[in-house]
């Protein structure tokens, strides 16, 4: 048995990866036979970079300088055999896409996002230049309602002279939120800043090896002083 949660994360993402298929519609997602584990978040925040960063792979995941470059749900199979999905998802906010086609996106991003039932947990990233807006917030809002939990992650760290606040701001307002898990983590897809963290946390929710949480209506929490 490994006890070092970082070590077995490396080991994991330093093995095999395979991109699965890409869907435009959820009735062509695979079979719901694993955990998912999704990274979401505005268009051009950074989510194909940091899972080709998190593979240690150029080119796993299409990257690119202008907006909308994922367009569909991209699924890759985690190990071999796969023990979880991470899924590559499209960007939203972008305006500049023609209208019905980010109607498209959003339609699935938002369906995937609160109907999908193997969703273990979704990261949600934000540009670590521009802390929350109120578009992550809807999303937030969603996902909570949908009761589906989320991990903020900051993203492009190399860009601000300093990440320390930004993730200050952010973690104090992960915490408002029941469904936000409470570390807020701040990376660098170009400087490999926090992939360590970030791999260990993605394997922990796929496989379920959080902590449980407790429920806010749990009678046994806070645990009762006797
Ligand atoms: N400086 C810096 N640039 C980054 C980092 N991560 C991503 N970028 C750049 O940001 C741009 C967008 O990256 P993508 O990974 O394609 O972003 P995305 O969120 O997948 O974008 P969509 O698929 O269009 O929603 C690219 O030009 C990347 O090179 C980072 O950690 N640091
Ligand atoms: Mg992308």
């Amino acid at each position: 048995m490994n006890a070092d949660p970082l070590d077995a994360a490396r080991r994991l993402f330093a093995g095999p990866i395979a991109f699965e298929r890409g869907v435009a519609s959820l009735d062509d997602l695979p079979a719901d036979d694993l955990p998912e584990v999704a990274l979401a978040g505005r268009s051009n925040v950074g989510k194909s970079s940091l899972l080709n960063a998190l593979a240690g792979r150029r080119g796993l995941a299409r990257v690119s300088d202008t907006p909308g470059r994922t367009q569909e749900l991209n699924l890759f199979l985690v190990g071999r055999p796969a023990s979880f999905r991470l899924v590559d998802m499209p960007g939203y906010g972008f305006a500049q896409a023609p209208r019905e086609l980010v109607r498209r996106w959003t339609r699935l991003v938002r369906d995937y996002l609160v109907g999908r039932p193997t969703l273990r947990r979704v990261f949600l990233l934000i540009d670590a230049r521009h802390g929350l807006k109120d578009l992550d917030r809807e999303v937030m809002d969603r996902l909570e309602q949908a009761a589906v939990s989320f991990q903020l992650v900051l993203t492009k760290a190399d860009k601000v002279a300093r990440v320390e606040p930004v993730r200050q701001a952010v973690a104090a307002e992960a915490r408002t939120r029941t469904a936000a898990h409470p570390q807020v983590l701040a990376t660098s897809s170009l400087k490999g800043w926090g992939l360590p963290e970030l791999r260990a946390a993605v394997r922990s929710a796929a496989l379920g090896l959080d902590f449980p949480a407790p429920l806010p209506h749990d009678p046994d929490f806070p645990p009762q002083r006797s």
